[in-house]
């Protein structure tokens, strides 16, 4: 069988400024009246680790029903979009990524992959499997952080479908949020779409459970980035003198995750030479989780420069999958028009497939 070579490029926008970017996220969090941290230093080598445990883990129930919605739908979200490019915000390990990249090749689309993570080890790891599985494909992995670096996107060659799966928008404050949705719209031309995954609002109960599973994964996971502190800063945190806490606001409607201190401390932190003193019982906010409705996800849309122009979601209303037009672009497809443009998709992309053959 003839087989088309695949290729891997690799951009990391996190070499130079790294150290300085933690530093001073942990300069302005600590001083604040009620410490916190951002969640994005959750995701060293063992904190990825630690997340692909949590979706494993019974109570976590967002990356099965996703995935699920995933498999019903990422044929008719492909026919959507005739994309032939997958950006993915986030793209962590590539599990669910699979199922639109197997509808993408079906359609005859599928050219190119870019994964865009924090996480080194993350994007090197997918880049290196997809390129291998899917004949033809051209990945090109970014390392870096998204709120920063949205400028490594390389530019579209084709109709593009950019992805931020996982209920990754939730940990986002509301305004931050709206912030970041807006650069993304920024980016999209009028045939693009993206594709958000949320949570949604359910009962507490379960959401409790989810950020709180029995076998303490998340507790670890929420515990890591202490280590992260020790290692990056040559700090002295112990982690066993700080406890897991998660809960939901149901105010807010988010949950949120804090590390209890266990005792009155002082842990030096050389590297910024600095000593950071903690109450006993004071907590150290380490990461939100928004859940949504559909209003909610509609008005962010909306104030981003989107429209939600097709509402996924489980029986259960459990998660759900918007597939988001920028606000000025095109109507609507039917779903007569998508199969005539998946059809001519397909065979534009074999044309341009065609000179190499090898
Ligand atoms: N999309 C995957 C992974 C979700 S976990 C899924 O749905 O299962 C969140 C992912 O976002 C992690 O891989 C983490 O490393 C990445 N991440 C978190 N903050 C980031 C940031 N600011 N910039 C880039 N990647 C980030
Ligand atoms: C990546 N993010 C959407 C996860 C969440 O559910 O907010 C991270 C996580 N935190 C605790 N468990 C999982």
């Amino acid at each position: 069988m003839t087989q088309i070579r695949s290729t891997v490029s690799i951009d990391s926008r996190l070499e130079v400024d790294d150290e300085d970017a933690l530093a001073f996220d942990v300069l302005d969090g600590f001083a604040r009246a009620f410490k916190e941290l951002p969640p994005k230093y959750f995701y060293d080598a063992e904190g990825s680790r630690l997340f692909e445990e949590i979706c494993k883990q019974p109570e976590y129930y967002p990356t099965r029903t996703e995935r699920g919605i995933l498999e019903r739908h990422a044929e008719e979200i492909v026919a959507l979009t005739s994309a032939s490019e997958l950006v993915e915000l986030g793209s962590g390990v590539p599990t669910k990524t699979r199922l639109l990249l197997d509808a993408m090749a079906a359609a005859g689309t599928l050219d190119r992959y870019v994964p865009f993570d924090v996480s080194e080890g993350v994007v090197r790891a997918s880049a290196e499997q997809l390129m291998e599985e899917y004949d033809g494909l051209r990945v090109h992995g970014i390392i870096g952080d998204y709120e920063r670096h949205l400028d490594a996107v390389p530019p579209s060659e084709g109709s593009r479908i950019v992805v931020f799966l996982g209920g990754t928008i939730g940990n986002f404050l509301p305004g931050s949020r709206r912030r970041f949705l807006r650069s993304i719209a920024r980016e999209l031309g009028p045939d693009d779409r993206l594709l958000l995954g949320t949570d949604l609002v359910k009962d507490p109960a379960v959401l409790h459970a989810a950020y709180n599973d029995a076998a303490g994964v998340t507790a670890a996971f929420n515990l890591n980035v202490l280590a992260v502190l020790n290692r990056e800063l040559a700090a002295d945190f112990d982690l066993s003198a700080f406890e897991h806490v998660a809960f939901f606001d149901t105010e807010r409607e988010w949950i949120e995750m804090r590390l209890r201190s266990r005792c009155e401390q002082r842990v030096s932190i050389e590297r910024l030479e600095t000593v950071v003193a903690f109450g006993a019982g004071e907590e150290l906010r380490t990461e939100l989780s928004a859940k949504f409705t559909h209003k909610r996800i509609s008005a962010d849309a909306a104030a981003s420069g989107m429209r939600v122009e097709r509402f996924f979601t489980d029986p259960d209303e459990s998660f759900a999958l918007s597939l988001c037009a920028p606000a000025d672009g095109s109507a609507p497809a039917t779903l007569e028009s998508l199969k005539a443009r998946t059809a001519t998709a397909g065979s534009r992309r074999q044309r341009c497939l065609g000179g190499q053959l090898g």
